[in-house]
């Protein structure tokens, strides 16, 4: 038997588009260039991403199934949730950790995964709604930046949002996401939030330098996004891929280096970017929390935290937070 699989769309062509263009334009033509993160992931990025999780240097994937395997029947408990959200969703793979918790509860009625890429989520939703029949699978496809607010409100809601992908965000644009999310939960809701720890820098510039040079094919990605997408004739070999952490700011920074002075067209913007030799465009940052910040953070933002879990080593925390 089928289980119907619901998709709601907020992302029609247009949107996509309109915010690609608007993203490239304002990152190309800025003084120190920079491109948004969110634009690795066509079905190549999402492809090295998930190599990327499997890589021995890149720690966090592991650190925070660990951190899920030991406590999601706490997590499930409590939280007191019946329906799950999941938040740039993916592949879904650590979701089914916290649905079968909720289960074993007894609890579990709807699971409602977020993303931008309809094939990704449309996979993962179809493969859930088989694994847990009698559940409500609703899938959103939407920009977990801007359509917050349109996320289904029905049950009693777990917010999850893993995999450390918060630290993209720079300090204010997480101001601004983590209190708009407080906003639309309800009195009884959570927020399952996974986040990367300040350690080690040998440690964090290896988890994003790569000895096999998967991130470094995960950061050149990005250009072939534009060639494809926006009709650019980027050179992806003639960037070198830089990973560094800014111990001012406590984040990761990875770049693309210009390694010639070079002209490049954006056919569908009708612009032509010069790059001059040595010129790098910050492409990722990847924020590291200490505990005590990522703590006031929350509460900033309106959060109560019900329980603070990192794996044994504390590498990677994975917070409950109320409203
Ligand atoms: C998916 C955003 C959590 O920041 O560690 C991995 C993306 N970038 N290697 C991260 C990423 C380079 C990743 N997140």
């Amino acid at each position: 038997t089928r289980q119907a699989v619901e998709l709601i769309d907020h992302l029609d062509r247009g949107y996509l588009r309109q915010s690609l263009e608007h993203d490239v334009r304002t990152g190309l033509t800025a003084a120190a260039k920079w491109l948004p993160p969110k634009w690795f992931y066509d079905a190549a990025g999402s492809e090295l991403f998930s190599r990327i999780t499997r890589l021995p240097e890149y720690y966090p994937t592991r650190r925070e199934l660990v951190v899920l395997r030991g406590h999601a029947d706490e997590i499930a408990r409590l939280s007191g949730a019946d329906t799950l959200v999941e938040l740039g969703s993916g592949t879904s793979e650590k979701t089914v950790l916290l649905l079968d918790a909720m289960e074993r509860a007894g609890a579990l009625r709807a699971y409602t995964p977020v993303d931008v890429d309809a094939v990704t989520l449309g996979d993962a939703a179809r493969r859930l709604a088989a694994r847990y029949p009698g559940v409500t699978v609703r899938a959103v496809r939407a920009d977990f930046e801007r359509h917050l607010a349109l996320l289904p409100r029905a049950g009693r809601r777990m917010v999850a949002f893993l995999g450390g992908t918060v630290g993209n965000l720079d300090p204010a644009a997480r101001e601004v996401f983590l209190t708009g999310l407080r906003a639309t939960l309800a009195p009884g809701d959570t927020l399952l939030l996974g986040a990367d720890l300040v350690k080690d820098t040998g440690r964090l510039v290896r988890a994003y330098d790569d000895a096999a040079g998967v991130t470094a094919a995960f950061n050149r990605n990005v250009l072939r996004v534009l060639n494809r997408e926006l009709g650019a004739d980027f050179d992806p070999e003639a960037f070198a891929h830089v990973a560094l952490y800014d111990v001012r700011n406590d984040w990761i920074e990875m770049r693309l280096r210009a390694t010639r002075d070079m002209r490049v067209r954006i056919g569908d913007l009708g612009l032509s970017v010069p790059f001059t030799a040595g010129e790098e465009t910050r492409t990722e940052i990847s924020a590291k929390f200490r505990p005590d910040g990522l703590r006031r953070e929350l509460s900033r933002a309106g959060f109560t935290v019900i329980r603070f879990l990192t794996d044994p080593d504390g590498d990677f925390a994975l917070v409950l937070a109320g409203t």
